[in-house]
């Protein structure tokens, strides 16, 4: 008799659980616009890639050549592109982006358009293309490969003049067509000043606003490659952090106005580097440091290369605020990338991996403060089902709210990872992290933003229960996942 009535409890029990989740379906959280493209997502999604600066700077030993250097220096005798390509995936990159030519000129593939460039030059007797043998290494890695073409041309005679601008796309359609499909281009703010300029040595001086018609020429090379993501301090794909230190603002929003920005405009340093609530587009940020002082390989700077450690930092000030990572690492003389680079790279791979080991969050039970029409598809164990198109909402007129997530047993908890499901709008203004200890739940750690990606870095504190409050949001939150370290 007990125990058909203990049946029976359990029976109307998990009847009554099954019936606070409503039967009539649900409808998922309007978009809160602007959101990413299809393309934009894809970036997102790739995190961290690899920048790599070579050209004769490497063997005058400038950062900036003038323009006048002769093709003869360029002579890496020990060149090894599956060197720099094997590197560069085993640390975790996902993509290679090659100066193709700087502000010196030189190019780094034949163009039929100059002769400063590698078939000039001792590489190969003349013969060499680096463009075409990095972009075949990266394919045959699995790496996507980019493109960096300098805007601004120390070389050229007529730069500053509109017969330039036909040279520079004419350059651009050479390589799109040769290499495409490219996952980035990379067009540098650094436009104008002094330089060779086919031997006038003078400084010459460009409108940015104006001189390159920026849309005609994104235009024509989104004919060629329509799914390239343009990089610029002006996007319109994804925006400069506005440093080149590493680092967004903890306060990153994907979102900005771009109506007045272009590449090299002046005064806009914060505003990139913290986007705009408010903002019209979608337009991330991506942060570009170099693993060195300088961009380009000098030996005098071997002691200077950047630690893991310091790596791990601008790893967590970057892709752990939420916006992508392109990390420089410059070829030396010999066209290798140097043994101290690498040995730092594989040193910060392997703080990652130690430190991002086992999600201790992973299918763990999660409890929240609410859920979206009490319907089974936005519940809270959403966050911890290890997928990425599912996620926890609130309905709509709710923006604050809570999960909690019970680890089991009590654990050491030192990170903390939280993704928002961006294809429906970057949401939470404002959140906060929270253990329980003793029966009393204790604040371990403040964020603002959290966007594709926010890693917080906790004091190592013991815990069974991790509570995540979120304090505010334009609209209510969705949240995909959340992982514990
Ligand atoms: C800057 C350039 O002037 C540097 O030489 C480097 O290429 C960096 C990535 O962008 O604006």
């Amino acid at each position: 008799m007990k125990k058909i009535f203990s049946l029976l409890t359990f029976v109307f029990m998990a009847f009554s659980l099954l019936a606070s989740f409503s039967t009539k379906k649900t409808s998922p959280p309007k978009p809160l616009y602007p959101v990413p493209t299809d393309r934009q997502i894809a970036w997102h999604e790739m995190e961290q890639y690899a920048f790599v600066h070579f050209t004769t700077n490497t063997f005058t030993d400038k950062e900036w050549g003038f323009g006048d250097e002769s093709e003869s220096v360029f002579n890496p005798i020990a060149m090894d592109v599956t060197q720099w390509t094997r590197t560069i995936k085993a640390a975790g990159f996902k993509g290679l982006v090659l100066t193709c030519k700087h502000h010196d000129g030189f190019c780094l593939w034949p163009s039929k358009y100059t002769e400063h460039a590698v078939k000039n030059s001792p590489y190969k007797n003349g013969k060499g293309n680096v463009v075409d043998e990095v972009e075949k290494a990266c394919r045959a890695d699995g790496l996507k490969f980019g493109v960096y073409l300098s805007p601004w041309d120390r070389n050229r005679s007529d730069y500053g003049s509109p017969s330039y601008i036909e040279y520079y796309r004419n350059q651009l359609k050479e390589l799109f067509a040769a290499h495409k499909p490219v996952f980035e281009m990379w067009f540098d703010g650094a436009n104008g000043g002094d330089g060779f300029y086919g031997g006038a040595k003078e400084k010459r001086k460009i409108d940015g606003k104006t001189y390159y018609d920026w849309p005609a020429t994104l235009k024509m090379i989104r004919g060629i490659d329509p799914n390239v993501i343009f990089f610029s301090d002006g996007g319109p794909d994804i925006r400069w952090c506005g440093n080149e230190s590493g680092y967004v603002n903890e306060t990153n929003w994907n979102i900005i106005t771009a109506d007045s920005l272009y590449a090299g405009k002046s005064g806009i340093g914060n505003l990139l580097n913290t986007g705009n609530e408010n903002g019209k587009n979608w337009m991330p940020a991506e942060v570009d440091v170099s693993i060195r002082p300088g961009w380009f390989y000098h030996a005098k700077e071997d002691s200077l290369v950047k630690t893991p450690e310091q790596l791990f930092d601008i790893y967590l000030s970057s892709v752990g605020r939420g916006a992508n990572l392109i990390l420089n690492i410059p070829p030396d003389r010999r066209g290798l990338i140097n043994e101290i680079d690498v040995a730092s790279l594989q040193g910060w791979k392997k703080l990652i991996d130690d430190r991002f080991k086992i999600n201790l969050a992973l299918n763990k039970p999660v409890k929240a403060s609410s859920i979206r029409g009490n319907a089974l598809e936005f519940s809270a164990e959403k966050v911890t089902d290890g997928k990425k198109e599912t996620y926890w909402a609130t309905n709509d007129q709710e923006k604050t709210g809570s999960l909690v997530i019970n680890l089991g047993e009590s654990k050491l908890i030192s990170y903390v990872l939280i993704q928002e499901y961006i294809k429906l709008g970057q949401r939470v203004k404002n959140f906060s992290v929270e253990v329980e200890k003793e029966g009393k739940w204790q604040e371990v750690a403040l964020g603002t933003t959290i966007g594709y990606k926010r890693i917080l870095r906790i004091n190592p504190v013991e815990g069974k229960k991790l509570r995540i409050v979120i304090k505010d949001s334009k609209a209510c939150p969705v949240i995909s996942n959340v992982e514990v370290y």
